[in-house]
């Protein structure tokens, strides 16, 4: 009959279109070739290459899901999620800048952008010439993005943005910036535009001291009165339905890219515990570790299918935000408990860079709270579940 396959147990593999494959093998050796060694030293002298952008555009996998016009690939969403878990299997912070790429620049400026907007950004952000950032964090406004405080004033021509934003991936490295603030001009909704790099009034200092995702560039995005003209704005989106648009799609990648770094770990696990021995046998041979490693074989089993099932029902035009709410929350806290387990399992070289547990562990801290922290997505679905919003 039948046999068991331990790292691919409800045999994911085999319900994946052969397309799919293709960019998840081209995803995976990249990975393997290009990313992971230079990891380590990158992540301990918190260095980002920006060469890794050009390097993923020339692969096809920034933006794969929009038109070839635009420099896409017109791949399906379970292809994106696909390669978040691949980047993600080597490191959070290049899922990071692929992500905030692919579904805060390039999904926004294709979805609520002029042709002219589209012709003039998304191919170079598609080739990685171009690196783009999102803000719509600040300082006094994280969880609750409505309470955000910078503002666009209509002046003659265009609009003056003031403000700043707060924990940007990429913004110190950007060329692109979209950044979401209020408008006077729209009775105050929340519109977006699209600011470029050396624009008078416009800064990205570099945030230093991250204990996590170090090796994915994190700054501010001030605006001292950035005077943009007027077709900077996204014309066809309004309130925060807009960033949210977005981030559905972020979140979603992220749910499939956390169970690659879960699996990094649990590999990492089960092949550190079958070499070492203590007591005159394997530490695998113990029921305490056999029953950590069954924990983590069965959630990144359960979070993946969970995360192809959300993407064909994205393919298919059937996502209901809350579905992502559910997986982005399930697998980046699962994924955390999967590499603090890995951590101590592995001891002492644990806490030791060269055993690569401790980074993912560390990382996974940063995923669990952007994009929606992992209460607040409890209260996106106990909303859902009662039709009683708890935020406020
Ligand atoms: P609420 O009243 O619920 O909604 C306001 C408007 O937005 C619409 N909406 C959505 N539309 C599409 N998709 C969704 N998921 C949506 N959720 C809400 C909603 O229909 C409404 O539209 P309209 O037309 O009626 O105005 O808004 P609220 O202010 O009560 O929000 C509550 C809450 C908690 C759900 C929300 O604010 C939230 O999700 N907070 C978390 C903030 C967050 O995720 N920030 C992420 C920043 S970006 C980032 O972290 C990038 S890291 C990337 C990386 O490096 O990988
Ligand atoms: P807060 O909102 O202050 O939350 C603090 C704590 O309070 C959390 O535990 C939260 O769950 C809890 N809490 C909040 N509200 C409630 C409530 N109503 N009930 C109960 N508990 C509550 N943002 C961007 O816009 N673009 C980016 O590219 C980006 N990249 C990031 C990269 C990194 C490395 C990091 C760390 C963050 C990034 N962020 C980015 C910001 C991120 O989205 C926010 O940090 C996140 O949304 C949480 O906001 P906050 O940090 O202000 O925390």
């Amino acid at each position: 009959g039948p046999s068991f396959v331990w790292e691919d147990p409800l045999l994911l593999d085999a319900q994946l279109t052969e397309d799919e494959k293709l960019i998840r093998d081209t995803a995976r050796s990249f990975a393997a070739r290009k990313l992971q060694p230079h990891v380590i030293e990158a992540y301990a002298q918190e260095k980002t290459d920006p060469g890794i952008f050009r390097e993923l555009g020339d692969l096809g996998l920034l933006g794969c899901t929009l038109p070839a016009e635009y420099g896409g690939s017109a791949s399906s969403y379970v292809s994106y999620g696909l390669i978040a878990r691949e980047i993600e299997r080597v490191d959070s912070g290049y899922r990071s800048m692929m992500s905030v790429q692919s579904s805060l620049v390039m999904y926004p400026i294709h979805a609520y952008g002029s042709e002219e907007q589209r012709q003039k950004y998304l191919p170079k952000l598609a080739s990685g010439e171009w690196i783009g950032c999102f803000g719509l964090t600040e300082p006094d406004a994280g969880s609750d993005p409505g309470g955000m405080r910078t503002r666009a004033e209509k002046i003659s021509g265009g609009y003056r943005l003031t403000g700043s934003k707060m924990w940007i991936t990429n913004s110190p490295i950007a060329d692109v910036f979209v950044v979401w603030a209020k408008s006077a001009e729209h009775g105050g909704s929340i519109r977006g535009f699209i600011l470029d790099k050396g624009m008078k009034g416009l800064s990205a200092p570099k945030i230093s001291g991250k204990l996590s995702l170090r090796a994915s560039v994190t700054g501010e995005i001030v605006m001292d009165g950035v005077d943009v003209p007027e077709n900077a704005m996204l014309p066809n989106v309004s309130g925060l339905a807009g960033p949210f648009g977005c981030l559905n799609r972020a979140r979603y990648g992220i749910a499939w890219g956390v169970m690659g770094a879960a699996e990094f770990c649990f590999h990492a696990a089960r092949q550190y515990t079958l070499d070492r021995k203590q007591f005159g046998k394997p530490l695998a041979a113990t029921q305490l570790i056999q029953k950590k490693l069954a924990d983590m074989e069965t959630e990144i089993t359960l979070g993946l299918q969970a995360a192809l099932r959300v993407g064909r029902l994205f393919d298919d035009g059937q996502m209901a935000p809350e579905m992502i709410s559910l997986i982005k929350r399930n697998n980046c806290g699962k994924a955390l408990d999967i590499a603090r387990a890995a951590r101590d399992m592995h001891g002492g070289n644990g806490i030791s860079e060269e055993f690569q547990v401790m980074r993912h562990m560390l990382n996974l801290e940063t995923v669990n709270t952007y994009e929606g922290t992992h209460d607040i997505h409890a209260l996106i679905l106990g909303r859902a579940i009662t039709g009683l919003q708890a935020f406020a």
